[in-house]
């Protein structure tokens, strides 16, 4: 018998996107609930070649229910993964709201499977945020082979981590910047189309954003926390797929060669690096793929053991939907559920 999962956030772009990885994967859902809020109720989404029509979170009865995952923002899991957890269903949540709990683990499986084990407390296991899934994917075979010191990442965000509102406003600047005047910044701070903007979640007290923030806490606390991480968080007129430019220190001396062999070999990452016209991956090549592309391997000859990496990403995939996906099948290869009746 296979088991039943609830997406609540069917609505949202990360939503869809996990209905859309279920049906891909061929994940062993004999029942698959499509929850949302109110204002949704009979929404249809896809899922595979099925429609489902979405059900009201506030009715929706999660005891028989075996995964719930979770994309409706931070307010709402707050409020409702407890809930659910405490009903025996296992919520994966894609927020940020536990995941900085000690009892809760924060998982990117290709990086710290073995922490899944740790959800049984609170039946919640954490997603991480969408910048730092792609880049500890990236990270965590290296600092195996040759111990990280130091990281200085920047980041070009697209969109679409912003939500479906945060798409059309960069459709429709774009557009109407050619052919009626642009409409204003609503969802972002400054116009986004043919601009970049230097601001991805609210300002903390020492200046950095809370994006930057949160890739420095969930690196330390999924790889090591001896690491030191600094992050410059930036918004791109893309609509989805996140890129990084990555610049590592490590211990113990690695040239370029050896870190595109590791990576070669690591899971979840493909290395596309040729060192010619169009040898690399942008992020447009990588929107549906389920791989985290390392591209532009080189030494940073500037400081001791120092390299430079290119890492893009589809954000609503393995920054999100893909992931939380990957740690319900861990669950389930491990024998770590059991199953609601
Ligand atoms: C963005 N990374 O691109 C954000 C979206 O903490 O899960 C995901 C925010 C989070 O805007």
């Amino acid at each position: 018998m296979g088991y039943s999962v609830a997406v609540v956030g069917a609505t949202g772009n990360v939503g869809r996107e996990m209905l859309n990885i279920l049906a891909e994967r061929d994940f062993p859902a004999d029942e698959v609930y499509a929850v949302a809020s109110r204002r949704s109720l009979g929404t249809e989404v896809s899922f595979g070649d099925k429609t489902l029509k979405c059900k009201d979170l506030e009715q929706f009865d999660f005891s028989g229910v075996d995964f719930c995952l979770m994309s409706a923002g931070g307010s709402v899991s707050k409020e409702w993964s407890p809930r659910i957890g405490a009903k025996g269903c296992l919520v994966i949540d894609n927020s940020s709201a536990f995941r900085y709990d000690a009892d809760v683990p924060l998982i990117v499986p290709e990086v710290n499977a073995d922490a899944v084990a740790g959800f049984t407390k609170r039946n919640i296991i954490a997603n991480p945020n969408c910048s730092t899934a792609q880049l500890v994917v990236a990270l965590k075979p290296l600092h195996d082979v040759a111990r990280i010191k130091r990281v200085v990442v920047a980041t070009y965000q697209s969109v679409s981590g912003a939500g479906k509102d945060a798409m059309d406003e960069l459709w429709t600047q774009t557009r109407g910047i050619f052919v009626t005047d642009a409409p204003e910044p609503k969802k972002f701070t400054k116009q986004i189309a043919f601009n970049v903007i230097p601001h991805i979640d609210v300002f903390m007290e020492d200046g950095q954003t809370k994006e930057e923030w949160k890739m420095v806490a969930e690196t330390k606390k999924m790889i090591d926390p001896k690491i030191k991480l600094t992050a410059t968080c930036v918004r791109v007129p893309v609509f989805v797929g996140h890129s990084e430019a990555i610049n590592i220190e490590f211990e113990k001396p690695i040239t370029p060669e050896e870190a595109r062999e590791i990576l070669r070999t690591a899971p979840g990452v493909l290395v596309v690096d040729k060192r010619e016209d169009g040898g690399y991956v942008t992020p447009v090549e990588c929107v549906g793929d389920f791989a985290t592309f390392v591209s532009r391997i080189r030494e940073d000859a500037t400081v001791e053991n120092g390299l430079n990496l290119w890492v893009v990403s589809d954000n609503l995939r393995k920054g999100a939907a893909l992931n939380t996906v990957q740690i319900a099948e861990t669950v389930i290869n491990r024998g770590l559920l059991k199953k609601a009746a």
